[in-house]
C-alpha cells in the first residue's frame, strides 16, 4: 500500500513535482501521484482528501502554483500531515502568490511548506515522516544524510585550495 500521495494542480506542475517522486524512489518509498485541481475539480479534491486515510496514505504532498489553494484545502479535509510545494507556474507572480497561499494558513490547519519549487525536500520530509514508524526506512534516511555530509566534507578542498586569478 502506498503511504505517500502526491497531488498537483495541473500536469504543468509535473516537471517540478517529479523531484519528489525521484527522491522517494531513491529512498525506496512507494507513492501514488495524480492531478487534483482545487479550483477546477473541487469535488475531486474533497473526495480524494476525505478518503485519504481509508486509502492507507500517511502523508500527502500537494503542489500548486498561482492562487495555490490545493495544499490548504486538502489539509482542511484530512487529519493527515500535508506538505505543500509552492510552484512558480505560468500564471504566477514570481512564485510569491503560491508561497504565501500555501504558507499563510490559519492557526489550527497547518501545511508544512517547503521552498519554491522545493519538491525534492517535500519528498524527503514525507519519507522522514513515514520513517518515524519504519526502522528500515529510518536507516536509509540516516545513510542519505550521511552522504550529504560526506559530499560537503569532500568538497572543502576545492575552496581551501582555490587560487584567485
Ligand atoms: C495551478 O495553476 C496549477 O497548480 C498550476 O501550477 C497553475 C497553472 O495551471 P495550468 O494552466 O498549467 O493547468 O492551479
Amino acid at each position: 500500500m502506498c503511504k505517500v500521495a502526491i497531488i498537483m494542480g495541473s500536469t504543468s506542475d509535473l516537471p517540478v513535482m517529479e523531484e519528489a517522486m525521484k527522491v522517494l524512489k531513491e529512498l525506496g518509498v512507494e507513492y501514488k501521484a495524480t492531478v487534483v485541481s482545487a479550483h477546477r475539480t473541487p469535488d475531486r479534491l474533497s473526495e480524494f482528501a476525505k478518503r485519504a486515510v481509508k486509502d492507507g496514505f500517511k502523508v500527502i504532498i500537494a503542489g500548486a502554483g498561482g492562487a495555490a489553494h490545493l495544499p490548504g484545502m486538502t489539509a482542511s479535509y484530512t487529519p493527515l500531515p500535508v506538505i505543500g510545494v509552492p510552484i512558480k507556474s505560468s500564471n504566477s507572480i514570481d512564485g510569491w502568490d503560491s508561497v504565501l497561499s500555501i504558507l499563510q494558513m490559519p492557526s489550527g490547519v497547518p501545511v508544512a511548506t517547503v521552498a519554491l519549487d522545493g519538491a525534492r525536500n517535500a519528498g524527503i520530509l514525507a519519507a522522514q515522516i513515514i520513517a518515524t514508524s519504519d526502522s528500515v526506512l529510518l536507516d536509509r534516511i540516516v545513510s542519505f544524510k550521511s552522504a550529504l555530509k560526506s559530499k560537503v566534507e569532500d568538497s572543502t578542498s576545492i575552496v581551501e585550495n582555490h587560487k584567485t586569478k
